[in-house]
């Protein structure tokens, strides 16, 4: 298995495809995915545009659906909610569907969509989705985290180092190996320096203070413990996990 990390979209090649292509946006977009999912939403379909998902949900029924939609960290107006994982009630989203706009973790899982595997990851279900890669046993695996609007986060990249660091303790690679690009190498050493302390990684993470700004502090201690749900996000088909 050989694994590549690429920190945003736009450095993500567009020319070929992986085995596997994971997504990672763990404030909060994957993070929300994955706990609606585990919730009982009947499936998470994401757009990149918020007209696109209006028009697309209005042929749902209303009853079976709930617009996400979230621009600069604050819920986007005509939604039913932002992009908090703690709207994602059993109560709520059971047997719904999510339609999800967010800033970048919808471009990111957009931008890997031809994959034959493609898996939503966050810090909370880490372990699932690594489980299920040792399952799979892909030749090729890309990480692409989600970033900020072109730019590398902490928070995506400690995520993919706490990916790649618990992939390779499984099989067993030497990192010469296994290290696709400088990335995995780069992100195994940030997880490994901050692993016993993430909520503080992420209260210095840009994208943190941002929602630390907005009040959100409960939403970071959530998004940063790690392995909680045993849920892994696949892409059904285009755009539907
Ligand atoms: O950028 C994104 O896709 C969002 O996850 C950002 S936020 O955490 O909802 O503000």
């Amino acid at each position: 298995m050989k694994l590549y990390i690429y920190h945003t979209p736009e450095l993500t090649p567009s020319d070929r495809v992986p085995d596997c292509a994971i997504a990672v946006d763990v404030l909060r977009a994957t993070s929300t995915m994955a706990t609606a999912l585990n919730a009982g939403a009947e499936a998470v379909q994401v757009f990149s545009d918020i007209n696109e998902l209006m028009q697309v949900s209005e042929a749902w029924p209303a009853h079976k659906r709930l617009r996400a939609g979230e621009r600069g960290g604050a819920q986007v107006e005509g939604c039913d909610m932002g992009n908090s994982p703690f709207d994602c009630t059993p109560e709520r989203v059971k047997e719904s569907r999510l339609f999800i706009s967010t800033t970048n973790g919808t471009r990111a899982l957009q931008c890997i969509q031809k994959a034959p595997i493609v898996l939503a990851a966050a810090l909370i279900n880490r372990q699932a989705v690594v489980d299920f890669i040792l399952e799979q046993k892909p030749e090729t695996v890309w990480i692409v985290a989600s970033g900020w609007e072109g730019s590398f986060s902490l928070e995506d990249t400690v995520c993919a180092g706490a990916i790649a660091h618990s992939l390779i303790a499984a099989t067993g690679l030497k990192i010469g190996e296994f290290a696709g690009n400088d990335e995995v190498i780069g992100a195994i050493a940030l997880y490994e320096q901050w692993k016993d302390d993430l909520l503080q990684l992420m209260r210095l993470a840009s994208h943190g203070q941002r929602l630390l700004r907005l009040n959100r502090d409960e939403d970071l201690k959530y998004c940063c413990d790690m392995d909680i749900l045993d849920v892994v996000p696949i892409q059904k088909e285009p755009g539907v996990l």
